[in-house]
């Protein structure tokens, strides 16, 4: 990363909120460029009564933020270094956008945080790895993201570099086969899994959903065919985000709407990272269940309705496949609970198999994952020239900002 030093010529000054919106209780408005602090001294009265312009860098001040309107509000504020103070604010809109008109009102330019970065010279890769830490789902996710944003991907895409380029062809194909591994759980920081659950109706994935969840949400009956479409809801478990999707019932004789619903399982099934097919767990294992089995590419099978077992094994909740051709799966209960801890490690072992460290060098992108790949594939074809040629580019290329700080007032 190329060392801190603002770009001295930027004008006007611009500011950009730091915090992701409505999702914090204190906000971060950063306003950057050579008239940073000449600009929050006109709106800012720090409570000791000094002027804000006395105060050194890196103290940070409490006081009051005057607006345009006469509107005050209780602050913290830190001069960052000469060409950047940070305005910390309540996190709720209204506090935000007075501190933003304030400072739109004498000249600042609306900008995004990837621009102060920009301006602070930090590299592509670490933008995007902040860009990606502010819209993870899970504290996990971005935790993994801060570390990407500290460079380990840069550093270890380098270390692999200069393995190449010193002759250890197998220390890079190790450190790129592991980075290779990373790649799923990171593009998935920002995109939660899909896990869709399917089968017959009245079988009792709609009860599965809501117990999964915790709380309700689909609609429940006795009537076959009343989850009417996907329903949707975004959950965590282990720090990774996932997504169920609740299906109407797979019935042949299903019509309408239903049949829309049904329509869209199918459609969606290929693009979604996991099926889980529902069966009841009390009913013969038939044709049409082996069909059932057969349509899904690689299910995760489950039999509910255990708590209507007469015997229902001795407390396993992993059943294991039969003669009659009935494949392995988990037993559960959407009534009593039971077997749905099982399950939900089970989910997780088959969409994170291994699980990177929080200080992992982790690919996050698709165009980071593809490169990997192409480079892995030019080193098996013997291809070495190149492939040092293609990790070098992109470690150029990503070396500076992407983001060009445009004068809009030109010069
Ligand atoms: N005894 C028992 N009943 C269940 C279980 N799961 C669901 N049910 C009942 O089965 C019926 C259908 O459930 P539902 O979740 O709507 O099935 P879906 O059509 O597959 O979504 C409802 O009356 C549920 O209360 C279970 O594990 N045990
Ligand atoms: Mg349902």
């Amino acid at each position: 990363m190329v060392e801190c030093s603002p770009q001295p010529d930027l004008i006007p000054t611009r500011f950009a909120r730091l915090t992701a919106a409505g999702r914090s209780a204190v906000a971060t408005v950063a306003v950057f460029g050579p008239e940073a602090s000449d600009q929050v001294c006109q709106y800012f009265r720090p409570a000791s009564g000094k002027s804000f312009g006395a105060i050194p860098v890196g103290q940070v001040v409490f006081g009051r933020w005057i607006s345009t309107r006469g509107t005050t509000e209780e602050l913290v504020v830190c001069r960052y270094h000469e060409n950047r103070v940070d305005v910390h604010c309540h996190g709720g809109d209204a506090a935000v956008e007075t501190i933003e008109n304030s400072l739109a009102s004498s000249g600042c330019i609306a900008g995004q945080s990837q621009e102060l970065m920009a301006y602070e010279h930090q590299d592509r890769l670490a933008i995007e790895a902040w860009q990606a830490m502010s819209k993870a789902r899970t504290r996990r996710g971005a935790l993994l993201m801060l570390t990407q944003y500290h460079g380990a991907l840069r550093q270890r895409l380098a270390e692999i570099l200069a393995a190449m380029q010193a002759g250890q062809l197998e220390l890079a194909r190790e450190l790129l086969q592991r980075m290779q591994k990373w790649a799923s759980v990171g593009l998935h920081v920002t995109c939660p899994w899909e896990v869709v659950l399917v089968g017959p109706p009245n079988v009792g994935k709609s009860s599965l959903v809501n117990m999964l969840l915790g709380f309700r949400r689909s609609i429940v009956d006795d009537q076959p065919g009343t989850t009417r479409d996907l329903l949707t809801t975004c959950t965590a478990w282990d720090g990774w985000p996932i997504e169920l999707i609740d299906t109407a019932g797979v019935r042949e004789d299903a019509e309408g709407i239903e049949q829309e619903g049904i329509d869209k399982v199918w459609q969606h099934q290929r693009q979604v990272d996991l099926v889980v097919l529902v069966l009841d767990g009390q009913q013969d294992w038939s044709p049409a269940s082996q069909q059932l089995v057969e349509s899904f590419s690689e299910p995760l099978v489950v039999y509910n309705k255990s708590d209507l077992l007469e015997s229902a094994g001795d407390g396993e909740s992993v059943v294991p496949g039969d003669s009659s051709g009935r494949p392995p799966g988990i037993l559960t209960s959407a009534v009593t609970g039971d077997g749905l801890s099982c399950l939900i490690d089970e989910m997780l072992r088959r969409l994170v198999p291994v699980a990177p460290g929080l200080d992992e060098a982790v690919p996050f992108t698709e165009v980071q994952s593809q490169l990997i790949g192409e480079v892995l594939e030019l080193l098996k074809n013997g291809q070495v020239q190149q492939a040092i040629h293609q990790l070098h580019q992109f470690l150029q290329a990503n070396d500076s900002p992407t983001v060009l700080l445009q004068n809009p007032r030109g010069g």
